[in-house]
């Protein structure tokens, strides 16, 4: 794997900002877009465009085939056992919140326990408050280690007999951490409680197995892989989904209708009411093209080495503090002593260098590492160590523009 190679694919990465040729390094939050991915979309759209499912013409019979084989690859490349345990959706957001609107708020009961970790993204934190509400069940969190680690023997002490669901996420969006997901899993199964995994940050950047970590439900969205904005994927074990309620309600989810009453069809088509995102699919589909080619093991590699070496360069920087610990994935977040994070952003940003700072949407998180913001770099398969050269230059140089002394 080659990432300068792989660089002069993606369109947008060939330009300088404010003078500097662009450093992209806000991948967590969003990935570029390869060419062949940005020509599916215009090619379908130029050739193929038509509403799915309901039309017996030529176009409408491609779109229906585009859409539908995008769901099969999804299902190939999570190896789902059915392309039926793929539902489209808006992206990660959109599919935790039908897990918890709809299979959560069927199964709790006042005084059961769904359990999360206190990294969670407000996406996988505030659809179980609600369900907790709603349902009168209760919100538990496992222990965090200081360094951001989950340990096993702290997920068995959290776990009893009234937890129904584990919701973790597979990779921290703050702290790059990776955790351990197919044990949690079956601690989870050990329990009779269903696993959920919030795979936003897991699925761009290594090679996810639902059949081998054994969870439940698995959401992630195209936009952070290289592909559009408005895709994204439940999967969910079939006989969970055919189970479930839909949450939508309205053309294409029935089976058949009367003045008084509607029967749903079968999963996944019960969870996408009205037109699809049919043009997303197709660019998703591309975009697991894309990966697979480049190989999902490579990336994995790159992504935690790259992660890594910004890890120990960046340490070496005085008046740096790192959050997490070194053994990571895709991402470093820290602060530089006495400047504010969205500061440390504004000067790297005059360096062409694009980091996101803020909360990264896990507030309680921040409070718990004594911070109400970090500054985030995070890489993907075409950023190299030279970028990390130029990130750690460019926060020395912000520390003298804000008169500290140079690390
Ligand atoms: N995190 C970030 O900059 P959506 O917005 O639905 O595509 O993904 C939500 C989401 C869920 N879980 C995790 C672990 C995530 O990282 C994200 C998105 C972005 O960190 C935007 S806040």
């Amino acid at each position: 794997m080659n990432p300068l190679e792989l660089r002069k694919q993606f369109p947008i990465l060939d330009q300088e900002v404010n003078g500097h040729p662009l450093v992209y390094l806000d991948n967590a939050a969003s990935s570029q877009k390869p060419r062949r991915v940005i020509d599916a979309i215009v090619r379908y759209y130029e050739h193929d465009h038509a509403n799915v499912h309901r039309g017996v013409h030529t176009l409408a019979s491609r779109a229906t085939d585009a859409y539908e084989g995008a769901r099969e690859k999804v299902a190939r490349f999570l190896n789902a056992a059915s392309e039926r345990e793929i539902v489209f959706t808006r992206g990660t957001t959109s599919a935790l919140n039908i897990v918890a609107r709809s299979y959560a708020r069927a199964v709790l009961r006042e005084g059961d326990e769904i359990v999360l970790t206190p990294m969670e993204h407000h996406a996988n934190l505030i659809p179980w408050q609600q369900a907790a509400k709603a349902t009168g069940a209760v919100l538990r969190y496992i222990p965090m280690q200081p360094d951001g680690r989950i340990l096993l023997e702290d997920v068995e002490a959290t776990l009893t007999d009234r937890t129904k669901i584990v919701s973790v996420t597979h990779v921290s969006n703050v702290l790059g951490v990776v955790n351990p997901v197919k044990e949690i899993a079956a601690l989870a199964h050990r329990r009779g409680a269903v696993m959920v995994v919030d795979g936003a940050q897991s699925a761009p950047h290594m090679k996810v197995d639902v059949r081998d970590i054994d969870c439940d439900f698995y959401a992630f969205s195209g936009h952070k892989m290289c592909g559009p904005t408005g895709i994204g994927v439940l999967y969910g074990k079939l006989d969970l989904l055919d189970r479930m309620e839909p949450v939508e309600y309205g053309g294409e989810m029935i089976e058949h209708v009367d003045y008084y009453d509607a029967t749903w069809k079968e999963s996944p088509w019960r969870f996408e009411g009205g037109t699809p995102i049919i043009a997303g699919a197709v660019g998703l589909a591309a975009a697991i093209d894309f990966l697979t080619e480049v190989g999902m093991d490579e990336i994995d590699r790159h992504s935690a080495a790259l992660a890594r070496y910004a890890y120990d360069r960046l340490s070496a920087i005085e008046g740096v503090t790192l959050y997490g610990p070194r053994e990571r994935t895709g991402l470093v977040t820290f602060n530089l002593d006495g400047i504010h994070p969205h500061d440390v952003a504004t000067v790297l940003d005059t360096e062409g260098i694009a980091i996101r700072a803020g909360h990264h949407c896990c507030q309680p998180l921040m409070r718990k590492l004594g911070v109400t913001a970090t500054a985030r770099a995070s890489f993907y398969l075409y950023n190299t160590e030279e970028d990390v050269e130029r990130l750690a230059a460019a926060l020395i140089k912000a520390k003298e523009f804000f008169g500290h002394a140079i690390g």
